[in-house]
This record gives C-alpha cells, sequence and structure tokens, in this order.
C-alpha cells in the first residue's frame, strides 16, 4: 500500500513538471482568481476549451428535430395532459422515410420529442399509462423511439431525446421528490433501452400559472443520470453542455461567445448570478472583455439554434402552404452554423407518420443548396491553417477568374475560442479594397460578401484574446436564389372596426403587424364586420419584436350579433409557447353561426402583467 502512494506521488510529480512547460487549458469551466486583473481574465479565458462530447456536438453543424406526439393529432402546439391516448393513430408511421429524408439533405443528428409538455410518451414506458401502449396505433405494440432509432442506426444519423421536465399529465407532477423520481425512471428507461444516445434535451418551458403545481427539479440527479448511463452524450438547454441561444426564429448572434459568463440554468447559483451580471440567454452580449472584468467564472457553453420549418412546432395542416422558404432557411444556415452555432431544424411529422410532401421538397432543396454552395474551395489555400497574434494578416490566394462571394474561416476551438474582431481585403488589380469585418469566429464563421472575381484576400485578425489559431479557411461562390414558393395567407377577413376597451384601435386591423394597439390592464379586444358572416377562425398576432408587453397568454373568445348579448365560445383558451416563439395564432372555430362581433378578452398577459397589446386581430373566413 505505501509503496504504492510513493510511486502515485512521484507520477504526479513528473506530471506536473511535464505540464508546466505546457500551455494550461481549462476544460469547459473555469473560475477567475480572486483580484484577478482584466488582463489575467482575457487570457484564461482564452484557454477556455470544450469537453469531448460539446467538441463533437459543435462538429455535428446540422441537426434536425421532429416534433411528434398527441398534439399531432389534437393541431394543438401543447397538450393540457388531458388528451385521450387513443387519439394517437399514426396511419403509415414509416421512422426510416424520416431518417432517409434527413440524411439526405445533410443533418447528422435527430432529436425526437420523446415526451412533450402533455406527458404522452412515444415509447412504452412502464411509469405512466399514458403513452402509445395505450393507443390503437400497432394495437399498443408500437414504439417510436425504437423504430426511429432503428432507422438512424440505419442511416448513419445520431439520435437523441427530447424529454419535457413540465408535465401535464402526471399525477405526482409538483411533488418533487415523486415527480423526480418518475422522470429519472422515463430518462433510464430512455437512456438505457435504446442503444447510444448524443443528446438529452430538456425544454425550459412551464406555463403552470400562479396557482399551478410548483415543481422543484433536481436537476443535479438528472445530470448524473446522464453522465452515468451515456457518457457520450450531451445535456441541452437544462443542461451546461449546451444553450439555447434565445429565440425560436433561427437566428443566432453575431457575435458569438462559445466561451460564456451566463450560468447554466441547472445551477443553484445561476440565478442569483445572472441577475447581477445582468444576463439571460436572450442577451445580445454572453461573453465580451466588459463582461469578463465583471464575471468571476466563465463556461464554454456554445449555442444551439432551434427553429421550426414551419410556424409551430407540432404538424398542422393549415400549415402545409407556410413551409420556409429556401431563402429563408438559406440565411437561417448563414445565421446559425455561420455564427457559430449548431442549427436544430425541426420538421414535424403530419398525423400519417410521414413528413408531409412540401417539408420534404424543401429540405432537399435546402441540402442540395449547401452541399452545392460548398462542394468547391475556390482558395488555394488547401488545408492551410494559419496563426499569428493580434495585427497579424494572412492572405488567400484564389483560382483565377471565378466569382467568390462566401468566406469560411474556422478556429481551432481545441485550444479555446480567441478572435474578437478581423477585416477582409481583396486584392483586385494589385490593389487592396475592404469587403467585409467581423467580430468572433469560434468554431465557424461564413462571412457573406457581393460578388467579387479578385487574386487574392487578405484577413487581417484585428483583435484576439492570445495568439489566433485557423484550422481551416475555405472560399465558396453560393448562388442567388430564385423563390418559386413562400407562405400562402389564411382566408382572412380585415374586420370594419376594432375596439380595445373603450378606445378605437385601428393598428390591429391595419394589416401591419409592426404597428399594435395597446391598452392599460386587461382589457377586451372586439371586433365588428359589419354584418354577419359566416367564420370559422381568428387569429391573434402579438407583437413579435421590440416591446412585447401585454401579449397575450391565456383567454376567453365571446361571439355576438349586436354587440349587446355574447356568448362564449371559447373557454380558457391559450396561446401556447407564444412567450418564445411570437407568431400568429390561428385558433380554429368550428360550428358557429353567423357572426358579426368577436370579442377577445384577457385573462393572462405572458409575464403576468396588467397590460394588452395586439398587433393584428383577424377573422378566418371558410
Ligand atoms: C418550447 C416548447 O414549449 C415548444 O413547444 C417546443 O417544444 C420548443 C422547442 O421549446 O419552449
Amino acid at each position: 500500500m505505501k509503496h504504492t502512494c510513493i510511486t502515485a506521488a512521484l507520477l504526479g510529480l513528473l506530471l506536473m513538471g511535464c505540464q508546466s512547460s505546457k500551455t494550461q487549458y481549462y476544460e469547459k469551466h473555469l473560475v477567475f482568481p480572486e483580484g484577478a486583473t482584466l488582463e489575467q481574465k482575457v487570457d484564461m479565458a482564452s484557454r477556455l476549451t470544450p469537453s469531448p462530447q460539446q467538441l463533437q456536438w459543435q462538429q455535428l453543424e446540422l441537426t434536425a428535430f421532429l416534433h411528434f406526439g398527441i398534439n399531432t393529432f389534437t393541431n394543438k402546439e401543447w397538450g393540457d395532459g388531458q388528451e385521450d391516448p387513443r387519439l394517437f393513430n399514426p396511419t403509415q408511421l414509416d421512422a426510416e422515410q424520416w431518417a432517409r429524408t434527413l440524411k439526405e439533405a445533410g443533418f447528422k443528428m435527430v432529436i425526437l420529442t420523446a415526451k412533450h409538455h402533455d406527458g404522452f410518451c412515444l415509447w412504452p414506458t412502464a411509469t405512466t399509462r399514458h403513452s402509445v401502449a395505450s393507443s390503437p396505433w400497432k394495437e399498443g405494440k408500437g414504439d417510436v423511439v425504437k423504430e426511429l432509432k432503428e432507422a438512424c442506426d440505419k442511416y448513419g444519423l445520431k439520435f437523441g431525446v427530447y424529454l419535457s421536465p413540465w408535465d401535464r399529465n402526471a399525477e405526482c407532477y409538483g411533488d418533487s421528490p415523486r415527480y423526480n423520481q418518475l422522470f429519472i425512471q422515463q430518462l433510464t428507461e430512455l437512456l438505457t433501452h435504446y442503444g447510444e444516445i448524443h443528446e438529452v434535451w430538456f425544454d425550459g418551458a412551464c406555463g403552470e400559472g400562479p396557482n399551478g403545481k410548483k415543481q422543484v427539479y433536481d436537476w443535479d440527479a438528472f445530470y448524473k443520470t446522464i453522465q452515468r448511463l451515456q457518457p457520450n452524450a450531451v445535456m441541452a438547454i437544462m443542461g451546461d453542455d449546451v444553450r439555447w441561444v434565445g429565440n425560436e426564429k433561427g437566428f443566432g448572434r453575431e457575435t458569438e461567445w462559445s466561451a460564456t459568463a451566463l450560468v447554466p440554468g441547472i445551477y443553484q447559483r445561476a440565478d442569483s448570478v445572472n441577475q447581477a451580471l445582468g444576463l439571460a440567454n436572450k442577451s445580445e452580449d454572453l461573453g465580451s472583455r466588459e463582461l469578463l472584468a465583471r464575471a468571476n467564472e466563465l463556461f464554454w457553453y456554445p449555442s444551439e439554434v432551434d427553429v421550426s420549418i414551419r410556424p409551430g412546432w407540432f404538424y398542422h395542416p393549415a400549415e402545409d402552404n407556410q413551409v420556409k422558404s429556401l431563402a429563408r432557411l438559406v440565411d437561417i444556415y448563414f445565421e446559425s452554423v455561420g455564427y457559430n452555432s449548431v442549427l436544430l431544424l425541426n420538421i414535424p411529422p403530419d398525423t400519417r407518420g410521414l413528413i408531409h410532401e412540401n417539408d420534404a421538397r424543401r429540405l432537399h432543396e435546402l441540402g442540395q443548396y449547401i452541399q452545392r454552395t460548398f462542394a468547391t474551395d475556390y482558395s488555394l489555400a488547401g488545408n492551410r491553417t494559419f496563426t499569428g497574434r493580434e495585427g497579424d494578416s494572412f492572405e488567400i490566394e484564389i483560382q483565377d477568374n471565378v466569382p467568390v462571394n462566401t468566406l469560411m474561416l474556422q478556429e481551432d476551438i481545441e485550444q479555446g475560442q480567441r478572435i474578437e474582431a478581423f477585416t477582409v481585403e481583396a486584392s483586385i488589380d494589385g490593389t487592396w479594397l475592404p469587403i467585409a469585418q467581423g467580430t468572433t469566429v469560434g468554431y465557424k464563421r461564413l462571412v457573406r460578401f457581393d460578388n467579387l472575381v479578385a487574386d487574392k484576400l487578405r484577413v487581417t485578425i484585428d483583435r484576439s484574446r492570445a495568439d489566433f489559431s485557423i484550422a481551416r479557411v475555405g472560399l465558396y461562390y453560393a448562388q442567388p436564389i430564385i423563390e418559386t414558393t413562400d407562405t400562402e395567407g389564411l382566408n382572412l377577413i380585415t374586420p370594419k372596426s376594432c375596439r380595445l376597451g373603450n378606445q378605437p384601435a385601428p393598428q390591429a386591423i391595419d394589416g401591419n403587424s409592426t404597428t399594435a394597439a395597446r391598452g392599460e390592464g386587461l382589457v377586451p379586444i372586439v371586433v365588428d364586420l359589419g354584418e354577419p358572416k359566416a367564420i370559422t377562425g381568428f387569429c391573434y398576432t402579438p407583437v413579435a419584436e421590440g416591446n412585447t408587453e401585454g401579449t397575450l397568454f391565456r383567454y376567453h373568445l365571446y361571439r355576438s350579433n349586436d354587440g349587446q348579448t355574447w356568448e362564449r365560445i371559447v373557454t380558457n383558451g391559450e396561446f401556447s409557447n407564444i412567450k418564445n416563439n411570437p407568431i400568429p395564432q390561428v385558433v380554429a372555430l368550428e360550428n358557429i353561426p353567423q357572426t358579426r362581433y368577436l370579442k377577445l378578452e384577457p385573462l393572462e398577459e405572458i409575464d403576468g402583467r396588467a397590460q394588452t397589446s395586439v398587433a393584428e386581430l383577424g377573422v378566418v373566413a371558410p
């Protein structure tokens, strides 16, 4: 025993000796020593690196989300947990079609909503009867998780699971220890029965109102369960491996630091530290020097951009013609993957259990476009790497007479993220002309500029936290996109007039969703169609940008033909997920007699404020 200790001590000394001559790196997390100067902090920040799991994950670039579940069959975004499991009955579910479509479009991983907020499980769990086992699909013998995992294995895709902590069905939700145990059991089933899992996605959403159930999650236990059962998996969003970019629109930040002062939400100190630093997922600046000066610790916490190919996350037949255009998806690609983030694009399978033809076609177009754009590197830099210090430049020679418009830069993030600012110039007929400027690079930065034919480009690293190390550069030509299809509107009738409380609210019916009507308090919004008309729904458009105060979350809806006597036609309606995804909310109304007036009565604003706002209120006609 004594002998072993001495040997170990000697080995330790030897190792320390070796390390002292090498650069010291900090994997995933670092704490600044007390009294550290800004210069010391910047230097340490430059040596913060990803864990091997995070590195592998960042290299995936393109990943896909599949929102599928009971909501697919109820046509909702959030189920309330009371749905009859017998509604789940896809007629042609084909997980291989999902995997094949995604693989062919260049995706590297697929994440399935194994359980969404409604609590319905897509695998035959032992924890609840609220699952596929109680559905008519395959006579209760089916397992969507298994079918998709097998399809992913067949097509060489990684596989991840979304397991919603918020559960509106579990009877023990709110009884914290009991629910935590149930959740760990669900996690254990998913992480042990299906082979390798590469990402576990924990959503942060919870719509429980002030009188709702208060569940305190045991994040630490969840985290340890993942580490024990799937050590190669990353834990996303409510996890400390992968950070939510802060919106569901598909756009990352131009200045995107993987090394950030934002404390992941699963740590108990997260709220107090983040508040003191004035930080949230949505903050514009998560890692500047100004922030380092105030921070005590840093995390390697790279961003993931999640966005749906359609307005909603789940499949709704009314959105079949609202699949995002190729131009929009390409912009999303450039402003996620090209902004040092991983793209997580959602494609919701339909009630047949297939990726709808319109989505499949668009995915194919996107895959082809990306493949075509990056197939030919017009730089003569080959696989050269570039290292240097702040202020240094390097040149990239370009093949003769070819137009280029996209520069790719990649830092060697195994040494940390360092570049803070760069300038790109082109040599045209012997003269250097500035063509672009940028800030962070990180794992990948795609810089777009106007088409140009030049002999070479010069990249100057204007500001860097330490010596920079570029692992890869590339120069490409991205074709202009000629739009053929885009969203097709609903049959919306514009009301003749609108009132918000006692005030006329013309902004709500002016067809312009950048203008809004606002009122203090939770005040009803009434629209008048001028005469009774056949209607099949209404559409509440919230303010999407800027001041979102007053956005409605819960409501009652009434109809009337004289504006005096009102019949309530929707009780306790909910604009699910409107806070994170402020898109027009189309609500179908069935078997409504001809109607002249509709009244939307607010019950709850997204943040519980006594305010009401509306960008547009339309009525849907058959
Ligand atoms: C949100 C959820 O509430 C949505 O329904 C969706 O799952 C999205 C990815 O995360 O917060």
